[in-house]
């Protein structure tokens, strides 16, 4: 098994190290902060807080090369440049608060990031590492750096008031599980989108699904599919017949997802082979997605192709 790549997990540091901060802050940001992202969609205040702070945490780490988040049009020049032989500097993708729109609600939300080889756009090959932090009842990161997926929980130290500076960040991160690997009897399923969106194929497959599996869906992605990675099933934001590359970005959602899955002995699909194969155009395409336990990944692609 691959060494620790100290860039690697000084930005997990990093991102943990914002993690309690980014909760602290969200009870006053619930409301729209008046602006769209790239993707058309509206941006909480919550949103704007996450992104600027961990563009702040993460610029501060030498070996990252560049920002990019969902809530930016473009990449964020932080350091040295990014795919270089020798001292290359790593390429940070973040989705800052995924699943959003649970604020109002006060359901599970999170930040999700992919570690990038090479500069963005560029396919889930590239990535040396990938995660995400969940904010439930506890705050979790879920880490994929190459050495096996772990589960950490994350808590500020007792008396801390916030980010420090460097290891002194106030923030401790505890592996609760090491080596996870899919279940291998899958219980749980969750399907973004309406029903009446979806193709017949996908309709076809989520009726045999509904008979076999429990719904889990709530909303955020990485809160079903942290239901996934916990309990085994199959998670979907799938293409839908009026938007066929579904909802989920490529760079920022989809791709670190299925690094995550795919470090764990499960599968990944955009309906015909590995998300980690999609060749992206843009840093802010989007794509459909669908993880979990590969039997349930191989029937779902085995569906979609018979249309
Ligand atoms: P966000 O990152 O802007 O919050 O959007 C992504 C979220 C995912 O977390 C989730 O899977 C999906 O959007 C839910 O979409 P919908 O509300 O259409 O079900
Ligand atoms: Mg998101």
């Amino acid at each position: 098994m691959a060494d620790p790549d100290p860039v690697v997990e000084a930005v997990f540091d990093a991102v943990a190290a914002t993690a309690p901060t980014i909760r602290d802050a969200l009870p006053g940001r619930r409301v729209e902060s008046g602006a769209e992202n790239p993707s058309g969609e509206t941006v909480l205040a919550g949103d704007v807080y996450a992104d600027e702070l961990l563009l702040e945490a993460l610029s501060a780490v030498e070996g990252v090369g560049s920002f990019v988040s969902e809530e930016r049009p473009e990449a964020i020049d932080v350091g040295g440049a990014v795919g270089e032989d020798g001292e290359g500097a790593y390429a940070v993708a973040i989705d800052p608060l995924d699943g959003s729109s649970n604020l109002r609600s006060n359901n599970a939300m999170g930040t999700v990031v992919g570690i990038y080889d090479a500069p963005l756009p560029a396919t889930g090959r590239d990535l040396v590492a990938a995660g995400y932090v969940l904010y439930g009842p506890i705050t979790t990161m879920v880490v994929a750096d190459g050495s096996g997926v772990r589960e950490e929980v994350v808590e500020r130290e007792d008396g801390s008031e916030g980010l420090g500076d460097g290891d002194d960040a106030g923030v401790t991160r505890s592996v609760v599980a090491d080596d996870l690997a899919l279940p291998d009897e899958p219980t749980v399923y969750g399907f973004g989108g309406r029903v009446p969106d979806w193709p017949d194929a996908f309709r076809e497959y989520a009726r045999e699904v509904e008979d076999e599996l429990k719904l889990r869906y709530g909303g955020a992605m990485v809160g079903d599919v942290n239901q996934v990675v916990t309990y085994g099933g199959v998670f979907a934001y799938p293409a839908l017949v009026d938007a066929p590359d579904g909802k989920l970005r490529l760079s920022f959602e989809a791709n670190p997802i299925a690094h995550v899955i795919e470090s764990m002995g499960g599968a990944s699909s955009n309906g015909s082979g590995s998300i980690l194969d999609v060749e992206p155009e843009g840093i802010h395409d989007r794509v459909p997605l669908y993880v979990g336990n590969e039997e349930l990944v191989d029937r779902l692609e085995a569906a979609l192709d018979e249309e």
